[in-house]
């Protein structure tokens, strides 16, 4: 059944085939360190574009100054999501090296607090909450390990009520304003580095302090494009990539939303974001 996929944990729903509650209780514990590298955004906001501009430029950063190795999942073959794989990870995790890589979908006040304590910067991804559940209703149809649903409708409701793996997306957005003048904190959105990709690199760069020739931000940004990222997704990612890399681009949602539907969302994004300051960085 498809609700079995999930389970719930301090009130919100994750995949039980990749995530614990065991996990979730020894994740507590983790020790940030103030020179990790995060990713966070709510599913399906470009969370592993992003991740590899990051994981590129850390990479290289690292050739130059040939420090040994640098991300998680190269050293220890370790899902680089924080919040996915098994209780004993975070012991693991512990003998990377610096810099440490790491994504999470997590909200601010599930992560564990040495996050916030330690300073360590967390670049917080954004995506308009349309293409979003757009992406999220494929994804979730497709090979995942998430629930399926007959139709869009169905769907577009789980998701407007929060019943989604990771918790509700306007939640997420209204725990991470609470963030927003973190000094640790920046944000950037998928628009944007959709419309000026060399941009967006250059951005991430400087915040991670991390420096890198023109030439070699170059070849960042020409490796992060859709197609290159997609025509790589076999090795990247086997089977899954192509359920992964499905458009990657801006207001598919047109195709799904019906007039009833953007009206309710519409509604959902001023009673909770219209205010705020991540509201007004989210492309509405
Ligand atoms: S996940 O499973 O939650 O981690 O998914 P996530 O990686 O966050 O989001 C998947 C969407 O990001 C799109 N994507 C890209 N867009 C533009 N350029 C590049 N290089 C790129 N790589 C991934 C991907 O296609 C998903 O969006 P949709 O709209 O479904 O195509």
């Amino acid at each position: 059944k498809s609700e079995d996929l999930l389970f719930s944990y301090k009130g919100i729903f994750y995949p039980a085939t990749v995530c614990s509650p065991e996990q979730f209780k020894a994740l507590e514990a983790f020790e940030a360190r103030s020179d990790d590298v995060i990713l966070a955004g709510y599913p399906k906001s470009g969370t592993n574009w992003v991740g590899q501009i990051i994981t590129d430029l850390v990479t290289t950063c690292a050739k130059n100054n040939e420090d040994e190795t640098n991300s998680v999942n190269d050293e220890l073959d370790e899902f680089p999501y924080l919040e996915v794989g098994d209780a004993e990870k975070y012991q693991r995790m512990k003998k990377l090296p610096s810099r440490r890589i790491i994504f999470t979908h997590l909200m601010p006040h599930n992560l564990p607090e040495s996050i916030f304590k330690n300073k360590t910067k967390v670049l917080l991804l954004l995506r308009n909450p349309k293409d979003v559940a757009t992406s999220y209703y494929h994804f979730s149809n497709g090979l995942s390990p998430l629930p399926s649903y007959e139709t869009w409708d169905e769907f577009f409701t789980a998701f407007m009520t929060g019943k989604m793996p990771w918790g509700f997306y306007f939640d997420y957005i209204f725990e991470w304003n609470k963030h927003i003048d973190d000094e640790n904190i920046m944000t950037i959105t998928y628009e944007e580095l959709k419309e000026n990709r060399a941009m967006g690199v250059k951005k991430i760069a400087e915040f991670f302090g991390l420096s890198l020739t023109e030439e070699e931000l170059q070849d960042v940004v020409d490796r992060s494009s859709f197609q290159a990222m997609k025509d790589n997704s076999e090795k990247t990612h086997g089977a899954f990539g192509n359920v992964l890399f499905r458009k990657g681009g801006v207001s598919d949602w047109k195709n799904l939303f019906n007039e009833d539907q953007n009206q309710e969302m519409d509604n959902k994004f001023e009673e909770y974001l219209a205010v705020t300051k991540l509201g007004a960085k989210l492309n509405y």
